[in-house]
C-alpha cells in the first residue's frame, strides 16, 4: 500500500511539484487524472493528495476542493489563468516616500481584490521616512473606505509583528511596486530566505526567488505568502464592463440609484456615481482609476470607446 498525505503546491515547472506538508518539503510528479481542478491547471496554493510510491518518489493523485482562486484573464492568450488557488486576502505593500504611493496601481490591486471577493490589506512600509507618525496623506482615504492600513518599517522593525499576525494561518497574495521593501520585509520575518534586497531586474518580477509562474512561502508560524507577478499585470478583460462599479467598494450603495440599470457612470445622466463625484462624497481619483479599468474592459469586450 502506498502511503497517502495531503500537501500544499508551493511551486512548479517543468512537470516537478514542490509541495509542502507537515513542515517538509518534497518533489511530486503529478499523475494525468489530477493535472485539472475543475478544467483549471493545478496552481500554487492547492491542495494535493499525494501518495508515496515504494520506489520513494510521491505523486499528487488529487487536488483538492478549492475555497477560493485569484486569477486573470490575458488578452493575448485569451484565457483565464488562475495565479493562485485557496488564497485568502491580498497585502498591497506601498512605501510611504520612496517610491511616492503609486494610488492608481493601488486601486487596481483592491480591485482584484474585491472582484474576486478577497479581503484586502495595505501595507505602508517606510513609515521613517513619513512626514507624521499616523497614516500618510495619499492613503487617508482608504481608511475612511474601510480598508485595512498596517503601517511598518524595515528599519526599526515597527509594525512587522503586527503584520505576521495578519499573515499567520492565512494564503496572502504579497504585491505591490518594486523598490517599496517587500523583499526587505521578508527577509526580516523570515531571516533564513534571503532574498536579495534593492536589485534591478527584480522589475520583471523574475528574480532569482519569483518565477513567473509564481511561488509561495511558507511561514513559520502558518499560512504562506504567494509571489504571483501576474497580479501586477491584472487586466480586467474578461470582466463584464457593468460589473466593474462593484471592484470600488463605495460606488455599490450608489449604483442602484443610477436612472439607468445599465449605467456606466462614465456621461449618463442621472448616474449616481458621477452626483457623488460631483459633491465630492467619492473621490474623483477613484472615478478616474475606475475609468480606466473600465476602458480596458470594454476594449477587451471589442467595444468601441
Ligand atoms: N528607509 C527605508 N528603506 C527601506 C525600508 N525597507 C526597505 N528599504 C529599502 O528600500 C529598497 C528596496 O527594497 P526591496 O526590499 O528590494 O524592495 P522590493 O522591490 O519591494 O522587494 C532597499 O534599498 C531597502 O533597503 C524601510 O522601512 N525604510
Ligand atoms: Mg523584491
Ligand atoms: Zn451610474
Amino acid at each position: 500500500m502506498p502511503e497517502r498525505f495531503t500537501g500544499r503546491v508551493l511551486q512548479f515547472t517543468a512537470g516537478v511539484y514542490r509541495i509542502h506538508t507537515s513542515g517538509d518539503t518534497l518533489e511530486c510528479s503529478l499523475r494525468g487524472a489530477a493535472k485539472r481542478y475543475a478544467g483549471e491547471p493545478v496552481a500554487i496554493g492547492d491542495l494535493v493528495a499525494v501518495e508515496r510510491l515504494p520506489d520513494g518518489s510521491c505523486r499528487i493523485t488529487e487536488v483538492l476542493p478549492r475555497t477560493s482562486r485569484l486569477s486573470r484573464h490575458s488578452t493575448a492568450r485569451r484565457r483565464e489563468q488562475v495565479l493562485a488557488a485557496n488564497v485568502d486576502q491580498v497585502a498591497a505593500v506601498f512605501a510611504a516616500q520612496r517610491p511616492d504611493p503609486d494610488v492608481r496601481l493601488l486601486d487596481r490591486l483592491l480591485a482584484v481584490a474585491e472582484l474576486h471577493d478577497l479581503p484586502a490589506l495595505i501595507v505602508i512600509n517606510k513609515m521613517d521616512l513619513a512626514e507624521r507618525e499616523d497614516v500618510p496623506g495619499p492613503f487617508a482615504a482608504y481608511v475612511e473606505l474601510g480598508y485595512r492600513i498596517l503601517p511598518t518599517c524595515v528599519k526599526t522593525g515597527a509594525g512587522l509583528e503586527d503584520l505576521l499576525v495578519e499573515l499567520s494561518g492565512k494564503i496572502t497574495v504579497f504585491t505591490g511596486p518594486s523598490g517599496v521593501g517587500k523583499s526587505s520585509i521578508l527577509n526580516a520575518i523570515l531571516p533564513e530566505l534571503d532574498l536579495r534586497v534593492g536589485k534591478v531586474g527584480e522589475k520583471s518580477g523574475r528574480g532569482k526567488h519569483t518565477t513567473s509562474a509564481g511561488l509561495l512561502i511558507p511561514l513559520p508560524g502558518g499560512g504562506y505568502l504567494a509571489d504571483t507577478p501576474g497580479i501586477q499585470y491584472f487586466e480586467p478583460a474578461g470582466v463584464e464592463p457593468a460589473d466593474l462599479a462593484h471592484a470600488f467598494r463605495e460606488f455599490r450603495p450608489r449604483v442602484a440609484h443610477c436612472r439607468f440599470a445599465n449605467c456606466r457612470h462614465r456621461a449618463e445622466p442621472g448616474c449616481a456615481v458621477l452626483e457623488a463625484v460631483a459633491d465630492g462624497s467619492v473621490s474623483e481619483h477613484r472615478h478616474e482609476s475606475y475609468l480606466s479599468l473600465l476602458e480596458a474592459a470594454e476594449d477587451a469586450q471589442g467595444y468601441s470607446s
